[in-house]
């Protein structure tokens, strides 16, 4: 891992628009399915999956069968975890309101929410059960009645799904889940087919052409933010644990060689030693391939010159995940300003939000923190404005408004001020 002075440091903001080619096999499935609809799923599922699909959706007692498969220690925890995220989601909710004016008019804004959701989840290695939770208790809390979950079948041929990614729909009560993936899923979702009805939002992060399809369909539907690679940036003194620092490094590393691990911190000593630190530990790390590529490829640790220029440096970062472990991190947290995620401490390790504090685990990545957020309810919520004008309201403002339909030249949108104001008027 190398050590540089935070000034030598280039972001690199590089996001996957996919290429001239992937854009176009993406605009072909989608049309395809529009056209063909099942048809088309099940062609593209056995070319990419290798897997003849019979039944899109699985059954009832496939996920019975799954959540009898897993074990109860994993349940248990996974239960946990749901509590804890919906808890935390809980407080983010929001009602309509209401704001009666002295004129005797009301305004306000009504909350509901989507009525139908499809969550994406990916297939092989990357599915992840926790993803699963956050993906769709937010939903769950928002009110949405229906939620779809898409993912491909396994890769050996059979009709199969990952049991934990099942027994996850599972326990949270989805029953409806179709075993098709990949941009085919996401037109499915999009346009609908015989067996999937469309949707009104996509959510859930998958493979470029995952990411390209739901940018293509966008639009017809609403979706999430596009995740990029995990990233990770810890701020550190001399008052750290080396070996904590080192392993919260790894832990995102491991993800993928595209991720991104940095250390930024005011102390040459707390660099070396944890550069060393960083090599002993991947040393024994299972999947230790991807995760020193992901560590010498684009992690740095980055020296500044007093904590206050670190500040400065994890603002510009704008990471996903932002962990503060200095003598008094409290002290720091009014001062960040870009951060999609914030764990303050030595005990606060990332992998505590990624699976089980609360908060929700997909967050802004590729330094998008400077503009939005980690998914959470609101995402699920529509609006809808509320305006019940009184007669006093339109008598004294009625001339405002012709004022500025006629500077728009729409003479009949001041008329249909003007025909009230006559007749009320008198
Ligand atoms: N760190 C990832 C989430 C995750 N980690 C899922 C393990 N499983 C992005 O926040
Ligand atoms: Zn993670």
């Amino acid at each position: 891992m190398r050590i540089l002075r935070a000034k030598e440091f280039a972001i690199n903001r590089e996001v996957e628009y996919g290429s001239v080619e992937q854009n176009k096999v993406v605009q072909n499935i989608i049309q395809a399915v529009i056209r063909e609809k099942d048809k088309a799923l099940i062609k593209y599922t056995k070319q990419f999956d290798g897997v003849q699909c019979a039944n899109l959706r699985v059954s009832e007692q496939e996920l019975d069968e799954a959540y009898g498969q897993v074990d109860y220690q994993f349940l248990f925890a996974l239960r946990k975890a749901s509590e804890n995220i919906r808890d935390f989601h809980e407080r983010q909710k929001r009602n309509s309101w209401m704001d009666l004016q002295e004129d005797g008019s009301l305004l306000g804004q009504v909350i509901r929410p989507l009525k139908r959701v499809g969550i994406y989840v990916p297939g092989g290695t990357a599915a992840y059960p926790s993803s699963v939770l956050m993906n769709a208790i937010p939903a769950q809390v928002a009110g949405v009645s229906e939620i779809v979950m898409v993912t491909p079948p396994s890769t050996n041929g059979e009709e199969g799904i990952n049991p934990y990614i099942l027994a996850a729909a599972k326990e949270l009560g989805i029953q409806e889940v179709y075993r098709v993936g990949g941009a085919q899923s996401i037109a499915a979702l999009a346009y609908g087919t015989e067996t999937i009805r469309p949707v009104d939002k996509i959510c859930g992060p998958g493979n470029i052409y995952v990411a390209l399809a739901k940018r293509e369909v966008y639009g017809v539907v609403d979706i999430d933010n596009i995740a990029g690679p995990t990233d990770i940036t810890i701020l550190a003194d001399q008052s750290a644990d080396v070996s904590y620092v080192a392993a919260d490094l790894l832990s995102q590393a491991e993800h993928d060689e595209l991720s991104t691990a940095i250390l930024v911190t005011n102390s040459s000593e707390l660099a070396s030693q944890v550069q060393q630190e960083v090599e002993s530990q991947l040393n024994v790390l299972p999947r230790k391939e991807i995760a020193s590529k992901s560590i010498n490829e684009n992690g740095a640790i980055l020296i500044v010159d007093h904590i206050e220029e670190g500040i400065q440096v994890v603002n510009e970062l704008a990471p996903e995940h932002l962990e503060i472990m200095v003598d008094d991190p409290m002290s720091i947290l009014g001062r960040i300003e870009n951060a999609g995620a914030i764990f303050l401490g030595r005990y606060s390790a990332e992998p505590v939000g990624d699976y089980f504090a609360g908060p929700n685990h997909i967050l802004p990545t590729n330094g998008t923190a400077r503009f939005s957020s980690p998914l959470n309810v609101d995402d699920f919520f529509k609006k809808s404005s509320v305006i019940y004008y009184s007669k006093d309201a339109i008598l004294q403002n009625g001339e405002y408004i012709m004022q500025l339909a006629r500077q728009e030249g729409f003479e009949g949108h001041a008329r249909s001020i003007q025909i009230r104001l006559e007749k009320e008027g008198e």
